[in-house]
């Protein structure tokens, strides 16, 4: 039997990878690819990776990052050569901005195809120019062999410090360009093999230590994690944590904190602050962080350090030291914040009404009960009803649309793993990201419901994603689409103020009116419509078999 270079070299290539802690790889279908997609089905088939199957390479990407958010191990995404190759760029941004690992194996043809019109055939190396924490245009296997490039790109991924550019200690996107040359495939060998390692974790740099004294605020930005409640929690300091840092819990969560950071008696008297995460809902906390007259020290989160104001200073983590913690400055925020909390639950019923011998006041305290069960959604209602069902065994993840925004102002405090594409705040790939987390946290039997919010437009954008793999297990995912008929949000900003009512309607708003539920069928999700809140808790609560679309309409 003839073997192959280029199926040698992806054969080998995949088991490093492998016992470098990859275990989940996402494939598109190519001709050029397919000794690595064919290495990574035989692999799969022993139990030792799990390969996920999407034809778009835009979805692959994002459903390769919504992996890796979970897992937080670099999840390899494999295509063929072309446009298939450009179409992991968003999704690579997404996770150079965010800090999350990924492997981009992109086939290709060789060198001296390059730049001479040949078909499927362009410049791929750089392709990911600054997204990438490293790159590296592979020998065409026969050439030169692919060595070591696994377990270099799977460091690099992690964030280890050796290399050249970016952040050390922070995960990101790795490209491995790999040309190859016919015979493209042969039969793998019936030995073939990879043995599961784990990740290489980068050295732990040594912790700032935060000193007691300052007036300190900690703001949560997405992705912090809980590890923003420990350092409030250990330094008795107010925690500003936005509905996408996964940190909105604990004893010292501030509501309402845009209207407080405005507060001369409370924003005004910052002296400190410490970021974890990336913040973007709100311009009080941008202004707070672009304030040169406080201290702010950021710990590392993405492939840019954040400094806003020209001097913020940057950690790998945070420590607090020991001492007297500042009670008159934490009780002044906890009773603003006291004041702040927003009460959408549904008023009990009026039981002594709902009994009384007398007609009128049974008839008034019906009609209570039938207005409140009848009462239409908001947005408000909307993201209150899914905060309510989320449970810390689910999953949740916004859209970049006004919903999530309108979570921020309202919900109260929950440890719920959040999780939101925030290092651009991208439309694109919300959906594709929230399968890939769906697959992740419900591996192995593992219970929960992964519930994504987003808004028409949003969901529109991504809707290739609902594109499953007929033998793919089913995972219980709830994407509940806040439909205004458009993009709603740029009512609210600049252009509303100086477009003609028409422009903006026509360029911005975008007014769609697709039957989702047609979509549904067409995808094989599952679909409903709810107009009121009782229907959606219902929705949310009862039994997720497989995919769901929740439809909420919502006035404009
Ligand atoms: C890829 C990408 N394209 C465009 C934008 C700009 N953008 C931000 S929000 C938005 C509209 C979102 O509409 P929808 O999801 O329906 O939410 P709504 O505004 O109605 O709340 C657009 C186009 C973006 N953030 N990302």
């Amino acid at each position: 039997m003839t073997t192959a270079p280029a199926a040698d070299a992806a054969a080998s290539l995949l088991a490093e990878l492998v016992s470098a802690g990859v275990r989940d790889i996402v494939i598109s279908p190519g001709s050029r690819s397919q000794a690595l997609a064919l290495a990574a089905t035989h692999l799969a088939r022993q139990g030792t990776v799990r390969v996920h199957v999407r034809i778009d390479e835009r979805v692959a990407g994002f459903t390769a990052l919504g992996l890796s958010r979970e897992t937080r191990v670099p999840t390899a995404v494999i295509c063929t050569s072309g446009t298939a190759a450009a179409n992991l760029l968003p999704a690579t941004m997404e996770a150079f901005h965010s800090g999350v690992p990924l492997l981009l194996l992109t086939a290709d043809r060789p060198p001296e195809l390059r730049g001479v019109g040949a078909n499927q055939a362009t410049v791929q190396p750089g392709l990911f120019g600054a997204f990438v924490r490293w790159q590296h245009d592979a020998p065409v296997p026969g050439d030169g062999d692919w060595d070591g490039l696994g377990a270099r790109a799977i460091a690099a991924a992690m964030g280890a410090s050796d290399q050249a550019s970016g952040l050390p200690g922070v995960a990101g996107p790795v490209h491995l360009n790999l040309p190859s040359r016919e015979p493209l495939s042969s039969a793998l060998a019936a030995d073939y093999r990879a043995e599961p390692g784990d990740a290489p974790r980068p050295d732990a740099e040594g912790a700032f230590v935060l000193e007691r004294g300052p007036r300190t605020v900690v703001v949560a930005g997405a992705d912090a994690g809980p590890a923003a409640e420990e350092v409030s929690h250990a330094g008795s300091w107010p925690l500003v944590a936005e509905i996408v840092s996964g940190a909105r819990f604990g004893r010292y969560i501030v509501h309402g904190y845009r209207g407080h950071l405005g507060d001369p008696e409370l924003g005004g008297r910052i002296e400190r602050v410490i970021v974890l995460g990336h913040p973007t809902l709100s311009r009080e906390v941008t202004a707070l962080l672009r304030r040169d007259d406080i201290d702010i020290v950021a710990v590392r989160s993405g492939g840019e350090a954040l400094d806003l104001n020209g001097r913020t200073r940057s950690a790998a983590s945070v420590v607090v030291a020991d001492g007297e913690a500042d009670r008159a400055w934490l009780g002044a925020w906890m009773r603003a914040s006291a004041d702040s909390v927003v009460d959408l639950s549904e008023t009990a019923p009026d039981q002594e009404g709902l009994h009384s011998t007398d007609l009128a006041a049974r008839r008034d305290a019906m009609r209570a009960e039938l207005a409140a069960v009848r009462r239409p959604l908001d947005r408000e209602l909307l993201v209150d009803a899914v905060w309510r069902a989320t449970w810390p065994h689910d999953r949740l993840m916004f859209g970049s649309s006004r919903l999530v925004r309108v979570a921020d102002a309202v919900l109260g405090g929950k440890k719920v793993p959040v999780h939101s594409n925030r290092g651009l705040a991208g439309i694109d790939g919300t959906i594709s990201t929230a399968t890939g987390i769906a697959i992740a946290s419900q591996a192995e039997g593992a219970a929960g419901v992964t519930r994504v919010v987003l808004g028409d437009l949003t969901f529109l954008h991504d809707v290739g994603a609902l594109l499953l793999p007929p033998d793919e297990p089913k995972r219980r995912i709830q994407v509940i689409v806040g439909n205004d008929g458009g993009g709603t949000i740029f009512d609210g900003l600049e252009v509303a103020a100086s477009a003609p009512r028409e422009d903006l309607d026509r360029a911005f708003y975008t007014p769609q009116a697709v039957a989702i539920e047609q979509l549904a069928t067409a995808y094989g999700w599952e679909y409903s419509r709810v107009t009121t809140r009782a229907a959606l808790d219902q929705a949310l609560t009862s039994p997720v078999p497989g995919p769901q679309i929740i439809e909420v309409p919502l006035p404009r």
